[in-house]
C-alpha cells in the first residue's frame, strides 16, 4: 500500500529491512548502541563490522533519538540507529518518545539530504510495543512530518511478516481516510 503526501509517497512493504536499496535503513538500536537481536542483530550480521565500530564513536544514543553511520556491505548507503522505547503500560511518555524517535531520523534525513528511507516497525519486538498502537504512532508521525517537510520523497515501513503489515495497513487505512490522501 502508499499514499501520497504532497511530492512524497510513504509505502507500506511486507519484508526485510537489510534488503533494502532506499539511501537509507533505520534500525532499532539500544540507548547503548551495542548490536542486540532482532533488525539490530540482522542489519550487523549483513553489514558487518564497520557499522559498529562506527556507532561507537557517538557513547550513548538517548530513547527517542537518532544517529547515523556508514551501512557497511548492505545496499543502502547509510543506517540510522534510532531508539524506540521499551512498551511498559503505555503511561510512562511511550507514544512522545516512540515518535520522537520516527522524527529524529526523519530529521538525520532532511540534514544529510537523504531522499529514500526504510523503517522498520521500531519498539514492535524486542521492546514489546503493542503493534496496532505503534502502527498509528508511526504513520501519523511520518505523515505530519512530510506534510510539514515535503522530504525525504520515499519513506518505506518494511515490516517483518503478515500481522506486522496487516496492523500498518489497517491503521493506514483509517489515517488515509481522515487525512483525505490516497
Ligand atoms: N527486517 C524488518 N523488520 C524486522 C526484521 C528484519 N530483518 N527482523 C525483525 N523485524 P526488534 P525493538 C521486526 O526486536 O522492539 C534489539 O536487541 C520485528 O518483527 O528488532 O525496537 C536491539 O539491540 C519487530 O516487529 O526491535 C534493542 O536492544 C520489529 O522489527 C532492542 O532489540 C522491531 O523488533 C530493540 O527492540
Amino acid at each position: 500500500m502508499k499514499v501520497k503526501i504532497g511530492e512524497a509517497v510513504l509505502e507500506l512493504v511486507e519484508g526485510d529491512i537489510t534488503q533494502q536499496d532506499t539511501e537509507a535503513i533505520v534500525n532499532a538500536a539500544n540507548e547503548q548502541l551495542i548490536p542486540g537481536g532482532g533488525v539490530d542483530g540482522a542489519i550487523h550480521r549483513a553489514g558487518g563490522p564497520s557499522i559498529a565500530e562506527e556507532a561507537r564513536k557517538y557513547g550513548r544514543c538517548p530513547t527517542g533519538s537518532a544517529v547515523i553511520t556508514g551501512a557497511g556491505n548492505l545496499k543502502a548507503k547509510y543506517v540510522i540507529h534510532a531508539v524506540g522505547p521499551r512498551y511498559r503500560d503505555g503511561k510512562h511518555g511511550e507514544p512522545e518518545l516512540l515518535a520522537s524517535a520516527y522524527r529524529s531520523a526523519l530529521n538525520i534525513c532532511l540534514e544529510k539530504g537523504i531522499d529514500s528511507v526504510a523503517f522498520p516497525s521500531l519498539s514492535t519486538g524486542a521492546y514489546g510495543y503493542p503493534l496496532p498502537e505503534a502502527a498509528r504512532i508511526a504513520l501519523k508521525t511520518i505523515i505530519s512530518f512530510l506534510k510539514e517537510h515535503g522530504r525525504p520523497r520515499l519513506v518505506r515501513m518494511v515490516l517483518f511478516g503478515k500481522e506486522a503489515y496487516q496492523a500498518y495497513e489497517e491503521a493506514l487505512k483509517e489515517l488515509a481516510a481522515r487525512e483525505g490522501l490516497s
